[in-house]
């Protein structure tokens, strides 16, 4: 469908698309096979300026907004959502610093997102503190002119491979989340250092890891934003950053779609291309109902939530869920057409169905948007 994209986002597309047919799809399945970091691409990507597209101008970046950030996501995702989740952390890492940082971190940092010359990486998630985000144990405290942190971060996407962290700590441990405060903490900092590498079901050429933080002493200047108001700050960092995890739920289900319709049309049995047969028809016509559907309520929630930065959470909640899921039903689907060959490595849909699962997961389990919702709802119906 045409989605009437302007000069800009028409350019975003091809660039993006050109990377993932040039660059992701022919070492996709070896990066996967040996969990290794897509370095060389998030190269090629910055050098295409893909990662200042979410960078403001006055720092050199595109300026672009929540738009045309899925936009590349989506297409980078056709490739492989492994790579395009490590290009996307970056994003996410960087949100807290654009959202509530001063004038001089802005300065400091976004000109070399925006290059990607330095990748970012957002760090909330502790072994006790996952959909319960305020349940952090990680504390930082004031001593002369420095801050002193304490605490393991798990799970932290492009960990060990960004120079940049944003770290969620609590400043004031009673007061909960209230009393969480957000920092930049950077690669080399001393008390800073990289725990366990993890061995993922899908998306395993991107880096997670846990970050581990030992009397870490940092600046006062690396606090962003109010102390206490870190909280706030991390809701909106991931109502901002959801739209781009459905953006890498449509790319993948359109990946797998691809995949099937090609399969279906070449694949003979009982003398005729499966595609002939209306119980594979059908199959393949709820997956490109469904993949559009995500597509239009991913561009609907971006280009809401470009025109009404305030009122994020619900659009963003719900193009998470729903693209989500519907990349789980479409690459599941898409094996199911591909038979036995959709079971094997040697086709790419058994990797596509091992790469969605982490979309109904990270950045918020689908049964917390779910949460998000129905609060919104509630309020907006008082
Ligand atoms: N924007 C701004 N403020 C928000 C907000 C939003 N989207 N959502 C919540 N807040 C504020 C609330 O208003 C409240 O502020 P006050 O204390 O001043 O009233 C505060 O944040 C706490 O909100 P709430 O009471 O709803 O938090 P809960 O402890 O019940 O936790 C959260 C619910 C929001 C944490 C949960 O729904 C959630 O999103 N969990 C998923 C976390 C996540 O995505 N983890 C994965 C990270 S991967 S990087």
């Amino acid at each position: 469908m045409d989605y009437f994209f302007d000069e800009t986002q028409q350019m975003i597309v091809e660039t993006a698309r050109e990377i993932t047919r040039e660059k992701i799809l022919p070492v996709r399945a070896e990066l996967d096979e040996k969990n290794e970091f897509p370095r060389e691409i998030l190269h090629d990507i910055a050098k295409a300026d893909l990662f200042g597209i979410f960078v403001p101008e006055e720092y050199g970046g595109l300026g672009g907004g929540c738009y045309e950030i899925v936009l590349a996501m989506e297409e980078l995702a056709r490739g492989c959502v492994g790579v395009a989740t490590s290009y996307a952390a970056s994003a996410l890492g960087i949100f807290p610093v654009i959202l509530a940082g001063s004038e001089e971190q802005k300065e400091k940092y976004l000109p070399d997102i925006a290059t990607g010359s330095r990748w970012a990486a957002f760090g909330l998630t502790e072994a006790n503190a996952g959909s319960d985000a305020s349940g952090i144990r990680t504390t930082a405290v004031e001593d002369g002119d420095s801050w002193v942190l304490n605490g393991t971060k798990q799970w932290i996407t492009n960990g060990g491979e960004s120079e940049i962290y944003t770290i969620v700590a609590l400043t004031d441990p009673s007061k909960g989340a209230r009393g969480a405060s957000i920092f930049v903490v950077e690669d080399g900092d001393p008390g800073f250092s990289y725990g366990k590498k993890e061995d993922k079901m899908g998306i395993r050429s991107s880096a997670t890891r846990e970050l581990i933080m030992k009397d870490c002493r940092i600046p006062k200047d690396r606090l962003v934003g109010r102390r206490g108001t870190g909280f706030i700050t991390v809701m909106k960092t991931l109502d901002l950053s959801r739209p781009g995890i459905a953006s890498l739920g449509v790319g993948l289900a359109q990946a797998a779609l691809d995949e099937a319709v090609t399969y279906a049309k070449q694949r003979v049995q009982f003398g005729k291309p499966i595609i002939s047969f209306q119980a594979v028809q059908h199959m393949l016509a709820d997956m490109a109902m469904q993949t559009e559907a995500a597509r239009a309520l991913v561009y609907a929630a971006a280009r809401h939530i470009d025109h009404h930065p305030k009122d994020m959470s619900k659009a963003s909640s719900m193009c998470k869920v729903f693209a989500t899921d519907v990349a789980m039903k479409v690459t599941t689907d898409a094996v199911q057409v591909l038979g036995g060959y959709g079971y094997m490595k040697e086709y790419p849909v058994e990797k596509m169905m091992r790469d969605a699962k982490i979309l109904q997961i990270y950045e918020g389990t689908n049964q917390i948007q779910r949460n998000v919702i129905g609060q919104e709802l509630n309020k907006e119906y008082s």
